[in-house]
């Protein structure tokens, strides 16, 4: 247990290297809520997943910031805590997992700086370095596509994703499967088609793909269980996976037969461990999902990533994927298409002072700090 004595919310934005266009929008920065915490003990940084608006999750970077400033923050300010058992104190606030998810990394950030620890191995991490794939925005032209993958595959990538939206879908997918027969490749939807669409997902049925990820509804099971009966290749849900609970749900179901973890979607790092241990029981794959997390939330994540249940590439690329200029020390892809586990104490790393300050565009403390 230790004291929570002060709490620091930043908004920070930083260009992308890049547009990112997927079936619900495009970004070109990334806009995030930083959480720096001092304890008894020391002090840690957490970082929200939640984006500018609420499309891809109900919560966005304003809300998240009113949540934790007149809500979480509040009721945990000169409390004893610890990250274990925060889940439960914040269980009386419903739902907010993106912001909990930032309170807990920070928490376990500061508690594991303190006793020497690094995230990966508190976790139960079996290896130091770990596979990584790329996620491939929708492009305007299919030239412009085959470049990026013909680039990223360079860079020793070992698992290309597609992103697709109705109508910018199979002519894409079959084009990039015939210039690369044999390299793993994925498919997002990002919840844009129904049912109706089971023609679709028939025709890349043929294309060997190694998951179709998320392809309906946001909240749904259901039919997600009838489209995996009717086709060979293994769906992976995403945005229908909340908890651990739901994660259950959708492996009895046969909703998928794959899982995207993201910590910050399910509430944390403790609930994804939850999620990694249960799908492994059931010997369902996992693996680590991307939100174009800065280095502080890239370092969870390949830490997460590390568990011996994550045995597909990750969204873990490397910084430069993303940023021309990171947050902490960037994160850089081997020729072999891994990248190294943070072994310091905590998340090991810490953002650039200078780097935080330029990309600050708002900031609040509360606490005695
Ligand atoms: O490499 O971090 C990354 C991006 C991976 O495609 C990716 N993320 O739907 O999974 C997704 C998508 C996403 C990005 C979702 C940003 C929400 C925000």
């Amino acid at each position: 247990m230790t004291r929570l004595r002060s709490v620091e919310l930043r908004l920070i934005s930083l260009p992308l290297v890049r547009p990112f266009r997927t079936s619900f929008g495009e970004e070109t920065t990334k806009d995030a809520v930083l959480v720096r915490i001092e304890t008894g003990e020391g002090a840690g940084w957490g970082e929200c997943v939640a984006g500018p608006d609420p499309r891809y999750s109900e919560e966005f970077n304003d809300e998240v910031w009113l949540t934790l400033r007149d809500h979480l923050v509040p009721s945990l300010l000169d409390r004893d805590i610890r990250a274990e058992s925060l889940a439960g104190d914040l269980a009386w606030a419903r739902g907010h997992r993106m912001a909990k998810a930032a309170l807990e990394m920070a928490l376990l950030d500061a508690e594991l700086q303190a006793s020497g620890r690094s995230l990966a191995e508190y976790l139960g991490a079996d290896k130091d370095r770990v596979a990584c794939g790329v996620s491939v925005g929708i492009t305007r032209t299919l030239e412009e596509l085959l470049k990026q993958v013909g680039g990223y595959l360079a860079d020793g990538y070992l698992r290309i994703k597609l992103k697709i939206e109705p109508g910018t879908d199979l002519e894409r997918v079959r084009t990039v499967r015939e210039a690369h027969p044999d390299i793993a490749l994925s498919v997002d939807a990002n919840a844009a088609y129904t049912l109706e669409d089971a023609p679709l997902f028939r025709a890349l049925d043929e294309l060997e793909l190694l998951m179709i990820e998320q392809p309906l509804r946001h909240d749904d099971l259901l039919d997600h269980a009838k489209l995996q009966r009717e086709i060979r290749t293994p769906l992976c849900l995403d945005e229908s996976i909340r908890s651990a609970m739901d994660a259950a749900a959708a492996i009895e179901l046969g909703a998928c037969r794959i899982v995207n973890i993201k910590q910050g979607r399910v509430g944390g790092l403790l609930e994804s461990r939850r999620i990694h241990d249960l799908a492994r029981a059931a010997e369902v794959p996992v693996w680590c999902g991307g939100m174009l997390e800065t280095g502080i939330g890239r370092a969870a994540n390949l830490a997460l990533a590390a568990l011996p249940g994550f045995t597909l590439p990750g969204d873990t690329s490397a910084s430069q994927r993303y940023f021309a200029e990171d947050l902490t020390e960037p994160f850089v892809l081997d020729p072999d298409g891994t990248i190294a586990v943070p072994s310091g104490p905590g998340l090991g790393v810490a953002p650039d002072p200078g780097r935080l300050e330029r990309c600050t565009l708002r900031i609040e403390r509360f606490g005695k700090g």
